[in-house]
């Protein structure tokens, strides 16, 4: 780019207009092939579960078509700077430019610009996605080594009591959810970090130790889908997989129900079943432990 004002003075002005329409016609052409055709699931993005989507989709779709822009348009002017100034001869030397102070603003600024266009979309989506209705279930989600425990707090179908579930690495544990109910999320960790991911939800959060992280948000489509830790916490991180059921109420009555009967009524605090898989000697009984450590 830095030689252009010798080499081009060399060439004649419509020459010069035409190489510079170049990059910028594989620009529009790549936008309009992106843009004709994007859809969510086309970019990898997952099936969505919950109100978050209506905000993150949006950012991420945003965020893939700037970044292709953006790729392509650099991609061309690689490919048109290679070609414009090729070597034309063995004992051609191109002009020595040292330095090239508009082109050295320009890309100081631009990737400034780019930077604060994202950041701005990605602040605007959080604050949308943080506006939820007041909350109609509140879940308590235990991150444990290495697996989750799940407490349905005050539930009807369990005639108004706390009811949970525990996971252990071998046996993973569902989280079920009524479909179409603004649900508030408390986050504890009974060891180390840990963070709730259901990709479906367009969310994660950390579960920290010593720190209570809440989120809420409302569930959509009943249907099942994957949940994981996302934040490496230890040799079976891997195994920290759950399975999420966006179900109609009734069923979610009938799970809390089954719950209580099964005696899983009370607040779980984690487990004690961290080494509880094929290879690594047990440290506890593999029961859920409450709230002062103690064996249920
Ligand atoms: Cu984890």
């Amino acid at each position: 780019m830095s030689t252009d004002h010798r080499a081009s003075g060399r060439r004649p002005a419509a020459a010069r207009r035409r190489s510079r329409r170049l990059p910028r016609a594989l620009a529009a052409l790549a936008a309009a092939a992106v843009l004709a055709g994007c859809s969510g699931e086309d970019l990898a993005l997952p099936r969505s579960a919950s109100d978050n989507a209506d905000y993150y989709e949006p950012l991420w779709l945003g965020a893939w078509i700037a970044s292709g822009v953006v790729g392509v348009f650099v991609f061309g002017l690689m490919v048109w700077a290679v070609l414009r100034y090729r070597r034309r001869s063995d004992d051609e030397i191109p002009a020595q430019t040292r330095y090239n102070l508009p082109i050295e603003v320009l890309y100081t600024i631009a990737p400034v610009i780019i930077v604060a266009v994202f950041f701005f979309h990605t602040i605007e989506a959080g604050e949308e996605a943080d506006d939820s209705p007041e909350a109609s279930e509140q879940v308590l989600v235990v991150g444990q080594k290495w697996s989750w425990s799940f407490n349905y707090l005050e539930q009807d179908g369990a005639g108004g009591q706390n009811v949970y579930t525990v996971g252990t690495p071998a046996d993973r544990p569902t989280l079920y959810l009524p479909e179409d109910t603004t649900v508030e999320f408390e986050l504890r960790s009974q060891d180390v970090i840990h963070a709730f991911w259901v990709p479906a939800f367009y969310f994660k959060l950390d579960v920290v130790p010593g720190r209570e992280n809440t989120f809420t948000l409302t569930t959509t489509e009943p249907g099942t889908y994957e949940g994981r830790c996302s934040e490496l916490c230890g040799i079976y991180h891997s195994r920290m997989l759950f399975t999420v059921e966006v179900v109609d109420r009734a069923t979610f009555d009938d799970e809390m129900a089954a719950l209580e009967q099964a005696g899983n009524v009370g607040i779980v605090e984690g487990s004690s079943a961290t080494d509880d898989i094929a290879g690594v000697e047990s440290e506890g009984s593999g029961e859920p432990t409450t709230e002062d450590g103690a064996e249920q």
